[in-house]
C-alpha cells in the first residue's frame, strides 16, 4: 500500500523564535522541513537550523533505548531495568546521605519542552534536594532576579516592543545570530530593520562589531564587563534632563534614591573605563529622550558578566524614568494564553525567592529554588556532610556550558552515580551510569509555555505529534512521571497519597493540563466571556497558530499585590554599586586581554554540532583578535594560539579581524567535543575547544550568575608555548 504524504504544521523548538514549520512526512519518514507562510507569528521565516530538526530525527548517533555504562562500554538495556536501577540507586543514596546528596541540573531545552515544564517540578519535589541547578545561572538569572525585586515576580520578563519602537539600544545581544532572546520574534532582522525604515534608530553596544552591529544605525565598542558604568552615565544624563515616569508615576517607589545615585556618575567619570566617550553617552541620552518611543534591551553579554544584575536593573530603571516601561514601543510584558504567573498547580513557578538557603561550600544564595551552577563541582568534590554524591541531568550539558568545565569533568568522574536524560552520549552524559533517552523533539506535541512569556506579540499555537509514538520509545514527560511514581512507591508505598497523585498526573498527561491552562487563562471563556475562548480544541483547529495581538500595557495590575509598588531601587542592587566601585578603582587594569563569547547562526549552544549540514563552511571555533593585538603578540591569521586563564588553557586558530575591540578576544561557546568517549561522529570531526575550560567558576555576579564576559586571558603563539614547556 502506498504511504500517504502528509504536511504537518508545528513550531520549531530549537531557539526562542518559535518559527512555524511545515514538515512533510511519509509514514515515519521526515521528508522535508520548510517555513510555514501561514504561520500567524513567523509568516514563513525560518533559519538554517529548521532543517536540522530532520537531521536530529535521522541522526544515527541519537539514542533510542536506555544505555548502561560499564567502564568505557555502553550496553542497551530495557526501560524496566533502567528505571528500576535509577530509582533504587537514587533512593539508596538519599537514604544513606540525605536528600541533598543527589543534585539535579536542568538544561536549556527544558524551556522549549511543555512536558518537562509540567512534569519536571513534581519530580523535583519528590526528589526533595536543595542542590538544584540549571542553565538559568549561566544565562538570564540577573534578569529574573531583577524582575523579582523590582516587579515582584521572576517571570515578568521585560520584552522590547521592537515592532513599535523608534529608538532601540541593544547591549550585549546579537539577535542576527541568536534570532533574539527574551525578545522572541521570528524574522528579527526584518523587525530591527523596520525601526530604521520607520525613521527610528538602532544602536548596538558591543565589544565586537557583530552581524547585528552591521545592520544597526550606530555601533560603539564597550570594554567587556563595564556596561553598568556606561548605564550609570546614561542614567546621570537622563535624570539631569528631567525624569518622566508617565502613567506609572503613582505606582513606583524609591525614585529619590535613583536620582541621588544618578548624580554620582557623570559620564566624564566613566568614559575612561568603558571606552565610550562622555559626549557619545550624552548624545544617546538626548536621542532616547527625544524619541517618541524608545527602549533599552540587554541580553547575554550584559547578563553573563560580573555586574549582570546591575545591568538588568539599570536598563529597567532607564526604561522607567524615560516613560518607556510597560508602554507600546518601550519595554513591555507579554500576556500569554497560559498565564504562568498566576496559574496554580502544575505551572506554579512562584514569584521567586532569594537566599532561603545557601550553598554548602561557598555559601551562595538560592534563587527561585536553585543554586548557581558555578558551585556544582565544589559541592561534589568537597567532602563532608551534604556532599553531592549523585547527579541527575535533564537536557543539560554542563561540562560544556558552565564555568570551569574541566573541574566539572573531574567532579562528575568521581560521582557514585549519575543519570542523564538525554539522547546523545556527549561531554556530560559520557559520565552517566545510565542514560534515559527521550524521543526527538519533532516527534512530540509542542506548546511554548515559557517562551510566550518573552514574545514580542501575543500568540498561541499547539502542535500535535506528527505520528503515533513507536513502541518502546518514551518522551521526556513519560520518563519524568515514571521516575516520580517509582520514587513515591519506593519511599512511601503504593497506597500513599504521594504515589496516587503521581499516578494520576501520569494518567492525565500534558494535553489535559494544557487544555485546562488555556481555558483558565486570559483568553479562555471561563473568566472573560468576550475572549476568543481558547482551549486545546480551538488550537487544534488553528494548527498554524492563533494571533492574540500586539503586547498590551498591564502594569500596575500585573504586579503581584504582595509586592506593593514597583521598586526602582532594591537594596541588594543598590548595595552592589559598592562592589562595582571597588572593582573599577583606578589602575586595576592589568593590561590583559579580555575574553568574550560568540554565537553563530548555525549553532545551538553545545548540541547541534552533529548535523553535517550545519557544520559546513570554514572553521568556526576560532579566536577572534584585533590586528594590533595580533601584531603585538606576533600571530597572523590562521596561526594556532594558546589562550590561558586562571583555570585552564586551550589552543585555537587565530582569526585576525578589526571587528574586535582592541584588547578583547572572542571564542564561541559550545565546542570542545574532543573529550574521550563522546559518541558524536560529526561533532567530533569539528571538535574545537571549550571556552568554558577558560571561564572562571569563582567570578560571579551578585545573583550567582556566571561571568562569561570579560575573562582575563593571556594569548600567545601556540608554538612558543609548546617550546617553553
Ligand atoms: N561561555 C559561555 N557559556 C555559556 C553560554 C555562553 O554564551 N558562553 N551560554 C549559556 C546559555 S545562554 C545557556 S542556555 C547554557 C546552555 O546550557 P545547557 O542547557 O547545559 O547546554 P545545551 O548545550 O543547551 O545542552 C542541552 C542538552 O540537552 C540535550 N537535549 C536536547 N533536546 C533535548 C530534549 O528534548 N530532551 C532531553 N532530555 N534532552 C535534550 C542535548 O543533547 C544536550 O546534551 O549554556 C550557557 N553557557
Ligand atoms: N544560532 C544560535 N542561536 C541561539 C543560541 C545559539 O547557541 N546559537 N543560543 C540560544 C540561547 S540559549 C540564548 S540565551 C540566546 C542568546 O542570545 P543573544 O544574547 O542575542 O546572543 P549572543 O550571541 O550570546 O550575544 C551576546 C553579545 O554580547 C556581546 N558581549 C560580550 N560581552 C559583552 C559585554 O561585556 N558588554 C556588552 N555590551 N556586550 C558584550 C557579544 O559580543 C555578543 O555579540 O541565543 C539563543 N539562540
Ligand atoms: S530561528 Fe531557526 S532555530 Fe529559531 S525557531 Fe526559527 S527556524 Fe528554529
Ligand atoms: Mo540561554
Amino acid at each position: 500500500m502506498a504511504r500517504k504524504r502528509i504536511t504537518h504544521y508545528r513550531t520549531c523548538n530549537l531557539c526562542e523564535s518559535m518559527c512555524g514549520v511545515e514538515v512533510e512526512i511519509e509514514g515515519k519518514e521526515v521528508l522535508s522541513v520548510r517555513g510555514d507562510k501561514n504561520d500567524v507569528f513567523s509568516r514563513g521565516h525560518i533559519c538554517p537550523k529548521a532543517t536540522a530538526l530532520k537531521d536530529l530525527y535521522d541522526d544515527p548517533d541519537r539514542l533510542k533505548q536506555p544505555m548502561r555504562r560499564s567502564g568505557d562500554r555502553w550496553d542497551p538495556i530495557s526501560w524496566e531495568e533502567a528505571f528500576e536501577e535509577v530509582v533504587a540507586r537514587i533512593h539508596r543514596i538519599q537514604e544513606d546521605h540525605g536528600r541533598n546528596s543527589v543534585g539535579v541540573y536542568l538544561g536549556n531545552p527544558n524551556a522549549h519542552n511543555f512536558g518537562t515544564m509540567v512534569f519536571g517540578p513534581p519530580f523535583l519535589r519528590a526528589l526533595g534536594s536543595k542542590n538544584r541547578f540549571s542553565a538559568t545561572s549561566c544565562d538570564q538569572l540577573p534578569l529574573m532576579m531583577t524582575s523579582y525585586f523590582m516587579f515582584g515576580h521572576q517571570l515578568l520578563f521585560p520584552v522590547p516592543d521592537v515592532d513599535r519602537t523608534d529608538f532601540m539600544m541593544i547591549l550585549g545581544a546579537n539577535p542576527l545570530a541568536s534570532n533574539g532572546s527574551i525578545m522572541a520574534g521570528p524574522g528579527i532582522k526584518k523587525r530591527l530593520e523596520g525601526i530604521s525604515e520607520r525613521g527610528g534608530k538602532v544602536v548596538v553596544i558591543d565589544p565586537r562589531r557583530t552581524e547585528t552591529a552591521r545592520i544597526a544605525d550606530e555601533h560603539v565598542f564597550i570594554r567587556p564587563g563595564t556596561d553598568a558604568l556606561f548605564l550609570l552615565g546614561l542614567l546621570h544624563e537622563v535624570c539631569a534632563a528631567g525624569v518622566d515616569l508617565g502613567r506609572l508615576a503613582g505606582s513606583v517607589k524609591n525614585l529619590d534614591r535613583i536620582l541621588e545615585i544618578a548624580k554620582g556618575y557623570p559620564p566624564t567619570q566613566t568614559e575612561a573605563i568603558t571606552g565610550i566617550p562622555a559626549e557619545t553617552v550624552k548624545r544617546f541620552a538626548r536621542e532616547l529622550r527625544q524619541a517618541p518611543k524608545g527602549v533599552l534591551y540587554g541580553r547575554m553579554g550584559a547578563s553573563t558578566q560580573e555586574f549582570g544584575s546591575l545591568c538588568m536593573w539599570l536598563i529597567n530603571v532607564i526604561n522607567a524614568v524615560t516613560g518607556n516601561l510597560d508602554e507600546p514601543g518601550g519595554s513591555m510584558f507579554s500576556t500569554p494564553a497560559i498565564d504562568v504567573l498566576n496559574a496554580a498547580g502544575g505551572f506554579g513557578a512562584g514569584r521567586g525567592s532569594f537566599g532561603r538557603w545557601r550553598s554548602r561550600v561557598r555559601g551562595l544564595p538560592e534563587f527561585g529554588g536553585e543554586l548557581p551552577s558555578a558551585v556544582i563541582a565544589e559541592e561534589i568534590l568537597t567532602e563532608g556532610e551534604g556532599q553531592i554524591r549523585a547527579m541527575i541531568m535533564l537536557a543539560g550539558n554542563p561540562v560544556l556550558s558552565t564555568p570551569n568545565g574541566r573541574q566539572l569533568d573531574s567532579a562528575f568522574a568521581s560521582l557514585d552515580f549519575c543519570v542523564s536524560i538525554d539522547f546523545f552520549i556527549n561531554e556530560t552524559s559520557r559520565h552517566a551510569d545510565i542514560i534515559l533517552p527521550p524521543v526527538s523533539p519533532i516527534e512530540r506535541s509542542h506548546y511554548d509555555l515559557a517562551l510566550y512569556l518573552t514574545a514580542v506579540r501575543n500568540v498561541a499555537k499547539y502542535s500535535p505529534p506528527p505520528f503515533p509514538q513507536e513502541d518502546g520509545r518514551l518522551d521526556d514527560w513519560e520518563i519524568l512521571t515514571e521516575l516520580t511514581c517509582r520514587l513515591a512507591a519506593q519511599r512511601h508505598g503504593k497506597l500513599s497519597k504521594q504515589y496516587l497523585t503521581a499516578v494520576a498526573s501520569k494518567k492525565a498527561g500534558p494535553e489535559r493540563v494544557l487544555d485546562l491552562g488555556l481555558r483558565l487563562g486570559p483568553y479562555g471563556k471561563r473568566f472573560n466571556p468576550l475572549s476568543p475562548g481558547l482551549s486545546l480544541a480551538k488550537l487544534r483547529k488553528n494548527p498554524q497558530g492563533f494571533d492574540l495581538g500586539p503586547l498590551q500595557s498591564t502594569f500596575p495590575d500585573r504586579i503581584p499585590e504582595a509586592h506593593g509598588p514597583i521598586d526602582l531601587a532594591p537594596d541588594l542592587l543598590v548595595e552592589d554599586l559598592d562592589r562595582l566601585q571597588a572593582r573599577y578603582a583606578p589602575n586595576t587594569d592589568g593590561g590583559q586581554l579580555l575574553l568574550i563569547g560568540r554565537r553563530h547562526l548555525r549553532s545551538n549552544n553545545s548540541w547541534m554540532h552533529n548535523a553535517a549540514r550545519l557544520m559546513k563552511g570554514k572553521e568556526r571555533c576560532t579566536l577572534m583578535i584585533h590586528p594590533d593585538d595580533a601584531a603585538r603578540i606576533g600571530v597572523s591569521d590562521g596561526d594556532k594560539v594558546s589562550i590561558s586563564s586562571r583555570v585552564g588553557q586551550v589552543s585555537a586558530p587565530a582569526e585576525v579581524t578589526d571587528d574586535m575591540m582592541p584588547g578583547v578576544v572572542s571564542l564561541p561557546h559550545g565546542f570542545g567535543h574532543g573529550r574521550d568517549g563522546v559518541q558524536l561522529r560529526v561533532a567530533t570531526r569539528h571538535s574545537g575547544v571549550s571556552v568554558n575550560d577558560l571561564t572562571d567558576e569563582q567570578s560571579l555576579d551578585v545573583s550567582g550568575n556566571a561571568a562569561f564576559s570579560g575573562v582575563p586571558v593571556k594569548v600567545a603563539p601556540a608554538a612558543q608555548v609548546a617550546a617553553a614547556e
